[in-house]
């Protein structure tokens, strides 16, 4: 088994593994799909297909990526950690000292080359080739999500683009909002690569944007890669099959061969629009900000598309397991960096750059400090609001826990670091836009090393007499199902409280 194919593999697997449900009574796409959406990824419900939009031929595909199941499935792993692992094995290659070495250093080496796009001649996604007027986004079941949205978005897109100096690619997610049957506008945040790739043009720069594509393919467009380093080239690595490109009709760049569905047009420099407001995936809505607008030159497709939309809003929502698996798969990468963190959780809750949880092998004073600067200084990381270090024997993913360190082992005066920097683009709590207040707290054990009395030791049972009464349970008649003590903190674990969690 491999991930999906494309789209269609996809929605067959989920289909066949009771993951997705068919929706063939007519739904609007203004409103009615989200609230239906809402509530299904909210309960942990199925992916849906509506096959009967309102206003369009096309289906629309929503909560695809909605579980923790569904996300798995989607890379072919049993968990998002072994994804992860798969990268661990190429970014620790370390020398080869036998020839058995060698050779599973060559594999591994060979699993990179492989994961370069490979260019093709013909694709699906090109069946139906409109442009002119026939090109129009009135086709598609773009979807209003939430009441005070300024128009319908485009929400799940993957948006190509060039740097105009080096050539070099990048595959982003950067909701679309519709202006008109022929234009949208773009929402490259400051900090993104698609806002440097046009910054960088002088005049226009030519755009494509994907949409329905395999799911591995899709994640990689939301994965926050260094700005030299093309998705495509991770989604080809995690798929274990080169993403298979065609060249563009109208505009001078490279296409998924399994999209769904393709627009292309350009940007002109010069040319922005009013964008929003939007209700966000921070829970509020991004109020209303001039953006580049995104001109329509052509759309292709293939015979009987479907569009693929994600709601986001008050979390938890669909995103949050696009947003796991990046906290998941990009741990390998920030422990070549910081060595010493052991592991790291972004609360859904926190809609992901609020809050960072860290836990470390703390080996020195001023160790947990070290390490929330390190976090505002690693890539979208740097955007964290706040910072929470605790020490490495501690579940960064059970927030009972965490709190329990916080209230223990904090004292404010000395162990809150307030300090300042950049903050993300939709961020609406600082007093200006862009940058603010950020806080570190340092929840790991102190000791004289660091000026304080004596740590007093935590209560632990004996092992002894945990295997005493773990052999006696049946006999004292105490049923509690379970959650059997065992001396360590639990929490209720609906599906939803787990997801929250998570
Ligand atoms: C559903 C979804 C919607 C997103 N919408 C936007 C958006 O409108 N603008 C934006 O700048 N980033 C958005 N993001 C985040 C980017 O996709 C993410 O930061 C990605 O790393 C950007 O690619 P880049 O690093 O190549 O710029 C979204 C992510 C998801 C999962
Ligand atoms: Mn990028």
């Amino acid at each position: 088994m491999a991930p999906p194919a494309d789209l269609r593999a996809w929605i067959a697997l989920l289909e066949r593994e009771g993951e997705l449900i068919r929706v063939t009574a007519e739904v609007d796409p203004e409103l009615e799909i989200t609230e239906i959406t809402d509530r299904t990824v909210k309960a942990g419900g199925p992916a849906l297909l509506f096959e009967n939009v309102k206003g369009s031929q096309h289906p629309l595909l929503i909560n695809q990526f909605g579980t923790e199941r569904r996300m798995c499935m989607a890379f072919d792993a049993p968990s998002l950690d072994a994804v992860a692992t798969k990268l661990t094995d190429v970014l620790e290659m370390q020398p080869p000292s036998g020839l058995v070495d060698k050779v599973r250093g060559l594999q591994k080496l060979k699993s990179i080359a492989d994961s370069r796009p490979k260019t093709v001649r013909r694709a699906a996604s090109q069946e139906i080739v409109l442009e002119g007027d026939d090109a129009s986004l009135d086709l598609l079941p773009i979807q209003t999500c939430w009441p005070e949205d300024a128009a319908p978005f485009i929400t799940l897109p993957a948006v190509i683009t060039s740097d105009p100096h080096t050539g070099t690619r990048n595959v982003g997610m950067y909701r679309m909002q519709k202006l008109g049957p022929r234009s949208t506008a773009m929402h490259w945040q400051i900090h993104k690569d698609g806002r440097a790739d046009y910054l960088a043009t002088d005049g226009r720069i030519e755009v494509a944007v994907a949409l329905g594509l395999d799911p591995v393919t899709a994640y990689s467009a939301s994965a926050p890669l260094p700005k030299h380093i093309d998705e495509f080239m991770l989604a080809g690595f995690l798929r274990g099959e080169p993403v298979e490109l065609v060249q563009a009709k109208t505009v001078d760049l490279e296409v998924p061969a399994n999209a769904e569905i393709v627009l292309e047009g350009y940007i002109d420099k010069d040319e922005l629009t009013e964008e929003g407001p939007f209700g966000d995936h921070t829970g509020y809505y991004t109020p209303a900000e001039p953006f580049p607008v995104f001109r329509l030159t052509a759309i292709t497709m293939r015979r009987n598309a479907i569009y693929p939309s994600i709601v986001v809003g008050k979390p938890p929502q669909e995103d949050a397991w696009l947003g796991k698996a990046t906290e998941r798969i990009f741990l390998p990468a920030i422990k070549m960096t910081v060595p010493e963190i052991v592991d790291y959780d972004l609360p859904v809750a926190g809609a992901f750059h609020n809050c960072c949880i860290v836990s470390i092998r703390k080996a020195f004073p001023g160790h947990a400090q070290k390490v929330m600067h390190a976090i505002w200084g690693l890539g979208m990381l740097s955007l964290t609001k706040a910072v929470v270090i605790v020490d490495e024997w501690v579940d960064v993913h059970d927030y009972e826990e965490v709190m329990f360190r916080v209230g223990a082992n904090v004292d404010p005066a000395r162990d809150v670091l307030l300090t300042e920097g950049p903050l993300d683009h939709l961020d609406h709590a600082p007093t200006r836009q862009f940058y603010g207040g950020k806080i570190g707290i340092d929840a790991t054990h102190k000791g004289p090393g660091e000026g304080t009395r004596e740590w007093p030791p935590e209560i632990e049972m004996t092992p002894e007499v945990q295997a005493l009464v773990d052999r006696r349970w049946q006999e004292y008649g105490i049923s509690l199902g379970t959650s059997a003590g065992n001396g360590r903190i639990r929490q209720s674990s609906g599906p939803l409280r787990r997801l929250i969690r998570r």
